[in-house]
Parts: C-alpha cells; structure tokens; sequence
C-alpha cells in the first residue's frame, strides 16, 4: 500500500469534523441518527447511509489500499425508485466515509435506473464498472463507466463509456429480465467474459457475453447455466474458491487448486452451487448437485432477508468478502416514517469448508475491533428448563459466542423421515416446543419479563447412528408489533456433535440478528422490530429448554462500540 493512503482514510474516519485531503466529514452520532429522532431500530454497526432505500451492494472493490462499497439507492425516498449508485469507501470494511453517488441516472439508455453490476480490474490496474441501465420502458442494457482519474484511491468521478449501451437485449431475450453483469474474467486465450442474468419462460439462466476489448460483446451461443427450478437469475455471482485453505483465489485460471461457486439470487434467497470452470471450453460443469435439487439447497443464508449479495477478492489480505443487501422485514409505512430502508449485512469471509462440500462463512476480523466490555462464563452447568442471563453488556448492541457440550447424546430424539425441510421443522417445534436435546441457544432481544424474545437456538436428532443438528430462529415473539414479519427460519448444520462441540456466533445490531452456526456452516440473518426490548432494556440469555441438562463450554459476549458512518463529504475549495 502506498504509505501516504491508510493515514488519509484513518483521518477521515476518526475526526469529528476533519479536512483531509480535500474532503470534509461530519459526524451527526448514531449511525448518522440525527439528534432529536428516535431511531430504536437504527443500527450501530452496520452499514446505512444516512437516510432513504438502500438495496443492492454493487461493484465492492479494494483498491489502492481503500475498500469500496457501492449500493443502489434512492437519493429521494425510502422505497424504491431512481436507481443510483452510491458510493463509501474505509480503511477497515467496518467505518465508512460517504462520497458522492457514481452513477446517476441522467442518460436515456438508464433513466430508469442504473441497476447492479460489478467491477472488473483491466490490465495495468484499471478499475472498470459493468452494470445495468434501465430505460424507460425498462429496457435493460448492460453499460460501462470508467473513473476520472485512476490515480485516486478514492475513485470519486466516474465517466460512463461513450460506447453505452455496449451489450442491448437481442431479440430472443426478454429487455425487462437481462440484468446484473458479473465481475468479468479472462479465458485462456485472453478473451474477456462477463454473466448476465436473465430468465426463459420462467427458466432462470446466466448468459455468457465474450469480447476482445471490453467494448464490443458478443453472446456465447452456449448458455453459461440455467436451472428449471429457479426462476430470474438477479445479480448472478462466479468466482473460484481454494480446495485447501481460506485464501481467498483472484485466478480463474489457476489449475487443479480451486473450484467454482456460481450463486443465483431468486425467490428471496440467494443460492449457489459449486462446481468447476472449464477453461478450454469456457463451461461451468456442476459438481454434485444443481439449484433447488433435494437436500442440498445450498444457501448463503437461510434467513429471509440476505438478497442480491456480490464478492470480491481482498488483495490487501488475500481474502474473498461477500457483502449482502440486508432488507426490512417491517411495513412500507414504517419505512417512510422512519425515513429509511435496507442495511448491508456484516462482510463476511467466504471459504470452502474442509469436506470440500459446501461454503463457510465468517465475519471479517475486523469487526472485532469494536469489542468492549467482554463477559466470560466458563464450564457452566445449563440445566434443565433454565435460563441465564448474561449481564454488563449492552444486550442490544453485542456480538455474543457460545459453545454447548451434551453428554447425553445417545438420548436424542428420533428424525422422521418426513422432516426434510428445515424451516417447516424449525417453525413446528419451534421454541417454547420442549424436546430432548433442545431447543437450547441464545434469547436476544429480550424484554425483562420475556414478553418480547427473539431464540436463535439448536435441536439434535439421531438418524439412526447419524446425529443430525438443526439450527433455528424463532420470530414468533420477537415483537409486540403487529405491523412487521415474524418467521421462523431453520437449517440443518453438518457437524458430528460426536466429535465436536455445537457453536453459535451471533451479531446483534438493534434491529438485525446475524448467526453463523458450527463455525461458519450455516448462517440465518433477520430483522427484530421489539417494541419493549429496545436499547437499554434489550436483555440476552442462554436457554435449555431440552429434557437433559447441557453445558456451556465457553460463553464470550461484548458490547460492541459504534462503527463511525459518516456523512457525505463536501469538497473543499482550492486555497486562494
Ligand atoms: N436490484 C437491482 C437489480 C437487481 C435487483 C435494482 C436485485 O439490478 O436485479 O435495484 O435486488
């Protein structure tokens, strides 16, 4: 990294107001919160511009020892519409700076939206956007933008390519459903070649578009990949990942070392299947199973609320991050009340796991910088119908770790062959179902009296000599509120509770919950709208509401301090 650029954005994340390198912050408290609102459901730590619809992360980019994060937002509202590009940069993916918009929708072939897309690095280290433009008829085009001065680690200007549209619907292809360019690559012979997604009859797919200069596409007369069982491909995903270790692989060339993921988002959910990239023939050949296929739904996130995410790879820390548009779960009303929609999720690191089977997910190091106030318990005895509160944290605003050991393994309840579906089962024996081994796990958001509670907890089953581990979040009382959704959302973990303990991280940011099960294994987001349990009076246990007595191997629990959002930065006039 040059030296002059980490003390330049550590600066301008840290000062109250700073003048820095030609930009100015200011910081407003809370997320940017004005003062004088209240803001109970405004996060702390998670990424919001400071008012209006945010959706999409796009194009997220490390560069120059700068990360970037660009969204679609509306500038004017907190629903939907006026598709721009927003744009923030940080030293450290947990404080931000806000820039001006990069793109905003003022040429014809976009005047209904400048949609998602994706950056690409061309050789020589310049950075290129891709993304959708929607006409007034929503016609989508897929179009390019260039910065102003590359030499900017901020990347503030953006200049879209005379050549617009360079990629326009042919006629076999719906104009409403052609979306969402992909970080493009190069074949083995140079050629370029980027994803659009795009749905046939109901068939989402990803065509494949080829080109010698970035300029002129011509499709493949393969399709890349398509499923019957999936419908619109939006903001599709391709990226190779190691066989061995956590690196994150920029290569998509590199031989033997990696496989492939390529992640669809539809029907609300986010799903990827692994497989491998043939080169020669520039094809995509899954692995084991396809999209929606029995038993292996393969999902980043069985939340849901985690859509329209996007990775890139983190060449300061050779890492891959996966950022997710986190949507509300609360009515349109409350969003124009509260003057603002969608968060982005916490970035994630993003591996294969050791079986080779199936991805792992883990919030960036990073966040753990705004741990305070750590709470211990060791070695606890968690008995039967018992619940422990966890006090001298901020219960609303914490990240919470926990391990359970069960000795009584062999007593687990059998698993009917008709429980397949995880959330059905989840919501069946939900958390005031008393079982065998479970539920036991976390209360968070809790009013004192229980009245309001969101359970994010695990039921162990035995499947002949298999034990099989169900991971669940229980909505059902998280909110007095009638006016928002409570679902019950489940997955099943793969881990042999036999060999290793049951573990659950959980990130608690006012009115989002984000769990990551076994490590990594699965992970379920939501939305928790409490009307009692609200800042000081939110309060977490640990619960066993099973038939055996467990234990708590370790429990480790932090406040978590403010990450400094700030706002949009003016530019300072040149001295006289
Ligand atoms: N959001 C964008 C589209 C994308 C959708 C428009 C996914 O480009 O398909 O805001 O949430």
């Amino acid at each position: 990294m040059h030296t002059m650029e980490k003390p330049v954005v550590w600066a301008l994340l840290l000062c109250f107001v700073a003048v820095v390198n030609g930009v100015q912050t200011t910081d407003l408290g809370q997320n940017g919160a004005s003062a004088g609102t209240t803001q109970p459901y405004r996060t702390a730590y998670h990424f919001q511009p400071l008012k209006n619809w945010m959706n999409d992360p796009n194009g997220p980019l490390y560069y120059k020892g700068v990360y970037h994060l660009f969204y679609q937002y509306n500038p004017y509202s907190a629903i939907w519409g006026n598709m721009t590009w927003g744009h923030s940069i940080s030293n450290d993916l947990v404080n931000w700076v806000h820039l001006e918009h990069a793109l905003n929708p003022i040429e014809p072939y976009e005047l209904g939206g400048c949609f998602s897309g994706s950056i690409t690095m061309l050789p020589g280290g310049r950075p290129v956007i891709f993304y959708t433009g929607a006409d007034t008829n929503n016609f989508q085009s897929q179009n390019l933008a260039f910065p102003k001065d590359p030499s900017d680690p901020l990347l503030r200007e953006w200049v879209k390519s005379p050549h617009n549209p360079v990629i326009t619907a042919e006629d076999d292809i719906e104009p409403s459903d052609f979306r969402d360019p992909t970080t493009a690559w190069q074949a083995v012979d140079g050629t370029w070649q980027v994803l659009i997604g795009g749905k046939i009859d109901g068939r989402g797919m990803a065509y494949l578009y080829q080109s010698n200069d970035f300029i002129n596409w011509t499709r493949s007369e393969k399709i890349f990949h398509s499923s019957v069982k999936t419908g619109m491909w939006e903001c599709p995903d391709f990226y190779p990942v190691s066989i061995n270790g956590k690196d994150g692989v920029d290569n998509y060339l590199e031989k033997g070392n990696t496989k492939f993921v390529l992640k669809a988002s539809f029907l609300d959910h986010d799903h990827y299947i692994l497989g491998y990239y043939k080169a020669e023939r520039n094809g995509f050949q899954v692995e084991a199973t396809d999209f929606m296929e029995a038993n292996t739904d393969w999902r980043y996130d069985y939340g849901g609320k985690f859509y329209a995410s996007k990775t890139f790879f983190d060449g300061g820390k050779k890492r891959r991050i996966l950022w997710a548009w986190i949507m509300e779960a609360d009515s349109r009303a409350n969003d124009i009340k509260k003057g603002w929609s969608g968060l982005q999720s916490i970035p994630r690191v993003v591996w294969l796991s050791a079986s080779g089977n199936q991805l792992m997910q883990w919030p960036v190091e990073e966040i753990e910088s705004l741990r305070k106030d750590e709470v211990e318990i060791k070695d606890k005895e968690l008995e039967k119908g018992s619940l422990v509160e966890v006090v001298g944290i901020t219960a609303a605003q914490a990240d919470v770790e926990i391990s359970f050991e069960l000795p009584n393994l062999e007593d687990a309840e059998q698993m009917e062959p008709s429980w397949t579906d995880p959330q059905l089962l989840c919501a069946q024996k939900n958390a005031a179902v008393e079982g065998r081994l479970g539920p036991f796990g976390l209360l968070v958001l809790a009013s004192s009296n229980l009245t309001e509670e969101t359970a994010i907890f695990f039921r162990v089953f035995k499947n002949h000599s298999r034990h099989i581990v169900l991971l669940c979040n229980d909505l059902s009382r998280s909110s007095l509120s009638r006016d928002v959704r409570k679902t019950t959302f489940g997955a099943f973990l793969d881990i042999n509770p036999l060999q290793e303990s049951i573990s659950l991280r959980t990130l608690i940011d006012h009115s989002i919950v984000e769990s990551f099960g076994g490590g990594g294994k699965a992970c379920i987001t939501a939305r928790v709208y409490p009307v009692l349990a609200v800042d000081k009076e939110a309060k977490l246990f640990a619960f066993n509401k099973g038939s055996h007595n467990i234990k708590i191997l370790k429990l480790n629990a932090w406040s978590m301090k403010e990450a400094k959002i700030l706002p949009i930065m003016k530019r300072r006039k040149p001295p006289v």
